[in-house]
């Protein structure tokens, strides 16, 4: 079964309201529906995010790379051969979405070809994952009431807390009230987008000690190489590398050189194979992972899910699976439902996803 074409569709998407963190806010869903169609008739499914502040890529460079580099070269391979696309693919460095949404919407092929949900291909573990819910800048009386909402309308009773604010005492306020308005039986962890130095983000760690927070992710850059390592050999809770790690690579070199002590993996930016590798170095290295959520919609987070349910590893704690909440519509004919704080996978071969035809013609960008 041969790749016969690939479609990179740009569309824009408005949310509810802005998400905003310490590296950059989100007000539209700017993504691209990455399309790869095949001589058999199946055609795959994925969406890449942008994000510019994380990973230099935009909604017109994922468009163009899909278009200009990886297309022609991975036409006419075949679509099961995914270690050949992934040779291709690699000759060229960076663009991590961009490359994620192609595997992904390979392995929605072979889950169609095959008959069987892409979930069960991964590993099968389970159907479904408990869901952690993102609560981003605002005053802290916002954040909480936010944390409420969430918590009352879909049981969810996990929440990153966005951190990295200067100075960082707001953001301990923020914390503060959080654990005092939620009380002790909901997790919480906190998320800096490398917003903090490293002596800051130790002095913000010692006040929150009594806070029983899970983990923290990402507080100060991991390129402050010595102050990161600082940091993490002095933190009581595990240490999240999120940005600093977008390929196995960067998974082992943060890990063996005391720069984290805990993996965010992301399907947005490693796709499933990929994926699949990371998790595989962190079991063996004995390493906790996290389901992280790189602002997706809901395609991107059904892959995500399917990923982190398929896997005993990551179904440990809750995936990060809600930021779709805050858009205002999305791609699917059939919208994601949370509830008692679960997102289920999709049944039905591949990823089991269908895309809306009048929704895609309505917020495509490229007519
Ligand atoms: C996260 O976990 O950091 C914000 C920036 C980004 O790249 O992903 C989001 C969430
Ligand atoms: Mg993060």
């Amino acid at each position: 079964m041969k790749i016969t074409k690939v479609e990179a569709i740009p569309f824009a998407i408005p949310y509810r309201k802005p998400l905003r963190f310490a590296s950059g806010e989100v007000h539209v869903a700017d993504h691209v529906l990455v399309r790869v169609h095949t001589d058999e008739g199946l055609v795959g499914t994925a969406e890449a995010p942008p994000r510019p502040y994380t990973y230099g890529e935009t909604q017109e460079s994922i468009v163009a790379v899909v278009d200009k580099i990886f297309a022609p070269q991975i036409t006419g391979l075949s679509a099961l051969g995914r270690e050949q696309v992934h040779a291709r693919l690699e000759r060229t460095v960076g663009n991590p979405t961009a490359k994620a949404a192609l595997d992904m919407a390979l392995w929605d092929v072979i889950g169609q070809a095959a008959g069987m949900p892409v979930n069960e291909l991964l590993g099968g573990w389970s159907d479904r994952m408990r869901v952690s819910h993102m609560v981003g800048f605002a005053p802290s009386d916002e954040m909480v009431a936010e944390a409420e909402r969430i918590r009352d309308m879909y049981g969810i009773s996990t929440f990153k807390v966005k951190v990295g604010r200067r100075p960082y005492r707001q953001d301990v306020d923020a914390c503060r009230a959080l654990r005092t308005a939620l009380g002790d039986d909901v997790c919480l962890y906190i998320d800096g987008n490398r917003g903090w130095s490293a002596s800051d983000s130790a002095r913000a760690l010692r006040e929150m000690a009594d806070l029983d927070l899970d983990f923290a992710e990402e507080l100060c850059p991991a390129d402050d190489v010595l102050g990161r390592r600082w940091l993490v050999s002095r933190s009581s809770i595990p240490f999240v590398a999120d940005e600093s790690v977008p390929t196995p690579a960067d998974v082992t070199r943060e890990l063996l050189g005391g720069s984290a002590s805990a993996i965010s993996i992301k399907t947005a930016r490693t796709g499933f194979t990929s994926s699949a590798r990371i998790l595989n170095q962190c079991e063996a290295m004995g390493v906790e992972v996290v389901i992280g959520n790189q602002i997706d919609g809901q395609i991107g987070t059904l892959c995500a899910v399917a990923f982190g349910a398929a896997h005993r590893a990551t179904t440990r704690r809750a995936g990060e699976l809600s930021n779709f909440l805050d858009m205002t519509d999305d791609l699917l004919a059939e919208p994601l439902v949370i509830s008692d704080g679960t997102l289920r996978v999709r049944e039905g071969a591949g990823l089991g996803l269908a895309i809306d035809p009048e929704k895609l013609a309505r917020y495509r960008q490229d007519h």
